[in-house]
């Protein structure tokens, strides 16, 4: 990096944090995680740093059809630094149903306003399912069918994302026997878009995709269900925290014995990590600290991620093994609980060069190591 991109970098920081009133530290320790969490090199931090700053936030039409708001409620609860507060900064949420302040024919109207006066260049984005069955009667917004919204704000959008496994696959609401005819944004709109699955999916995805956007002007490369490749390139039980047990062949047998009590593999309770893809054991949920993901709080996954598993497949049933070939490096059985964040574990990530995923499993366990350590020495003066 030179010294004129890092002095530019260093003044974006400084007016990104306080339009948001974070810390700079915190706000390229941000970036930082949002590189690492997109596997870009080091030093990207200060492309998304000054891209945050200078780019026109591009105007989001946001829609709900058929699901719980999980989507926006994980997004809004995330606490790093407010990832909220970088989200609304990042982009121009002119159209939420549940979040804007407008209601009924003004509400509408912004809508409307906003899709003729950004032509082709807003995002629209979809949380929810799609009813198709019987004319698409089930769902309906301001009097119109969900069917019939969902199509004509595609029309003239610069891209459109599918928040949640209810909008990338049907999810939950297209559970058999699907009395609705639940179906995809992309089954309904007959192309591809660019998916981001999970029930909720994990905020950090979304944030990423829409700095990925602002950033390089386009969204990242997908896979060939539409999920962008950093987040879903890795099966979760490629980085879960538990694979060491399973490779030793120490598994829960049921809930609270003492195999799940000590944090062995949840294989025989149903864990579907084997068969899902998703960046979940390496990123975590909720900023509130080490393990918050499913499998770190002694649960199985239950493939939320995946069509044809969750709310599909029983949650007891094994998984399928997608992948039998070990890794080249697995994460270390880490018994005492380190400190290390989210955000210093994918920044140490990217300052390594190295891309999310393994690398930031590793980072963190570094953290718990260097941890236990520091908690082995003693004390100064002694
Ligand atoms: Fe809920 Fe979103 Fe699940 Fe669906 O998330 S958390 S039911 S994926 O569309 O609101
Ligand atoms: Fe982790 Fe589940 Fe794989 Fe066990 S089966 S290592 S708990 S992802
Ligand atoms: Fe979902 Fe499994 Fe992740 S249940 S949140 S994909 S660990």
């Amino acid at each position: 990096m030179t010294d004129t991109f890092l002095r530019e970098a260093l003044d974006a920081a400084d007016t990104v944090s306080d339009r948001l009133g974070i810390g700079r530290r915190e706000f390229l320790r941000l970036c930082a995680a949002t590189a690492a969490t997109l596997g870009l090199p080091a030093g990207a931090e200060a492309a998304i740093a000054k891209a945050v700053e200078k780019a026109k936030r591009p105007p989001v039409i946001w829609l709900h059809f058929q699901e719980c708001t999980g989507c926006s409620e994980s997004l809004l609860r995330a606490e790093h630094p407010t990832l909220e507060k970088l989200i609304l900064d990042v982009i121009s949420l002119d159209y939420h149903e549940t979040l804007m302040a407008a209601a009924g024919h003004q509400a509408e109207a912004a809508r409307k306003a906003s899709m003729q006066a950004n032509k082709g260049k807003y995002i629209l984005v979809v949380e929810g399912a799609i009813p198709v069955r019987d004319g698409g009667i089930y769902c309906k917004v301001g009097g119109r069918k969900a069917i019939d919204l969902v199509r004509e704000c595609a029309a003239d959008a610069a891209a459109v994302i599918a928040i949640g496994s209810c909008a990338s696959w049907g999810g939950m609401p297209s559970t058999d026997p699907n009395p609705t005819g639940s179906s995809s944004v992309g089954e309904v709109l007959g192309k591809a878009v660019v998916t981001i699955p999970g029930c909720p999916p994990n905020p950090y995805n979304f944030l990423a995709t829409a700095v990925h956007f602002l950033t390089f002007g386009k969204l990242p490369e997908v896979d060939a269900l539409g999920r962008p490749k950093f987040a879903y390139g890795r099966l979760v039980h490629e980085n879960c925290e538990r694979r060491a047990h399973f490779d030793a062949g120490r598994f829960a047998m049921e809930f609270g014995d003492t195999g799940h009590r000590q944090g062995y593999c949840l294989y025989k309770l149903g864990c579907k990590g084997p068969e899902t893809y998703a960046n979940c054991p390496t990123i975590g949920f909720g900023d509130v600290g080490e393990g918050n993901w499913p499998v770190g709080c002694g649960h199985p996954c239950i493939g939320c991620t995946e069509k044809g598993v969750a709310f599909t497949k029983p949650i007891h049933q094994v998984a399928v093994m997608k992948n039998v070939v070990p890794p080249l490096s697995f994460p270390r059985i880490v018994e005492d609980q380190g400190k290390t964040s989210f955000a210093s574990a994918a920044a140490l990530a990217a300052i390594a060069g190295a891309a999310a995923g393994a690398a930031a499993m590793l980072a963190r366990n570094l953290g718990k190591s260097e941890a236990g350590r520091q908690d082995a020495q003693p004390p100064k003066g002694e």
